[in-house]
């Protein structure tokens, strides 16, 4: 079975899909160990990586590299953020291509203008394309696509950019009848109102998924609750934790004017041994090298 059958199994299955953020293969392997669903390959996260920000800074080719990393080292689907798609309808069959050959299972596509800007971030400049353009690009999307399983998510920005929720709901519908096999709604209000109320209004033909990081008090129970959503994306989780975690502890060794403390509070080698996959190639030395 293909990983994008396995991801649209699960959602059936389970009726909510957990989607971890990852940004290296080692975060997608901590995801995997941890039991999620699926990856999210995130452009916050890569950005971030990077040093820099959520801004079509990054090439689709770094971001493609980074996700057949992750591909080589997950058995997990991968729902990929492709952004804007890295320009119009043309530049989506061309990303949708390379994407399903790197193993995705899914790709997201936003309806903001290229360059994008992050959608969280105070007075960010967020500007949408016209409906009927964007309708384009998601049926150059599912024209592209090889494997039917293969899922194409539209995301609207239409709450981000303050338009509200008819606009919002207006602008799902038009994708669907593009043939987007989901929605993804984002907002960036603290409390889930506005996704809560979208969801409640949703009488579109297909589900929602949500990117629960403005807005956390919205968990797994309650989004059960919400008739429509099927898919959580912990969107920048991945690269937060992983920041908490180098911060405090380079403080620490500073602080304390060497390691002698924290090595203690952090994995041992062997078990950063484990995750990469030391122990089975010692033995395939011990098996191949004559
Ligand atoms: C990402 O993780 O890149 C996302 C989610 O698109 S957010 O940053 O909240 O827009
Ligand atoms: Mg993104």
């Amino acid at each position: 079975m293909s990983p994008a059958k396995r991801l649209r199994a699960r959602m059936a299955e389970t009726g909510l899909v957990h989607i971890m953020a990852a940004h290296s293969p080692l975060s997608a392997i901590l995801a995997e160990e941890a039991g999620f669903d699926g990856l999210w390959a995130s452009g916050f996260e890569l950005s971030a990586l990077y040093g820099l920000p959520d801004m079509s800074l990054i090439s689709m080719t770094q971001h493609l590299d980074m996700l057949r990393a992750i591909a080589g080292r997950t058995t997990l689907p991968i729902v990929a953020d492709i952004d804007t798609g890295y320009g119009n309808a043309i530049n989506v069959i061309h990303a949708v291509g390379e994407y399903e050959r790197a193993g995705t299972s899914a790709v997201v596509i936003e309806d903001k203008t290229f360059p994008k800007v992050t959608s969280l971030v105070a007075d960010g400049r967020q500007e949408l394309v016209r409906i009927e353009e964007f309708q384009g690009k998601i049926e150059a999307a599912i024209t592209t696509r090889r494997n039917p399983d293969f899922l194409v998510i539209a995301r609207t920005e239409a709450l981000i950019a303050g338009h509200g929720e008819a606009e919002a709901l207006h602008r799902a519908r038009a994708y669907v009848e593009a043939g987007a096999d989901m929605i993804l709604i984002h907002s960036k209000q603290k409390d889930p109102s506005e996704i809560e109320s979208f969801s409640r209004a949703w009488t579109g033909s297909v589900p929602l998924a949500i990117v629960p990081n403005a807005y956390p008090d919205l968990d797994a129970k309650r989004v059960k609750t919400l008739r429509n959503v099927r898919m959580m994306i912990y969107g920048n989780y991945g690269i937060r934790a992983a920041a908490t975690a180098m911060q405090e502890t380079f403080r620490r060794i500073i602080a304390d004017g060497g390691v002698q403390n924290v090595h203690k509070d952090i994995l041992p080698v062997e078990q950063i041994f484990r995750l990469q996959n030391m122990y089975e190639v010692k033995a395939a030395e011990a098996r191949f090298l004559r």
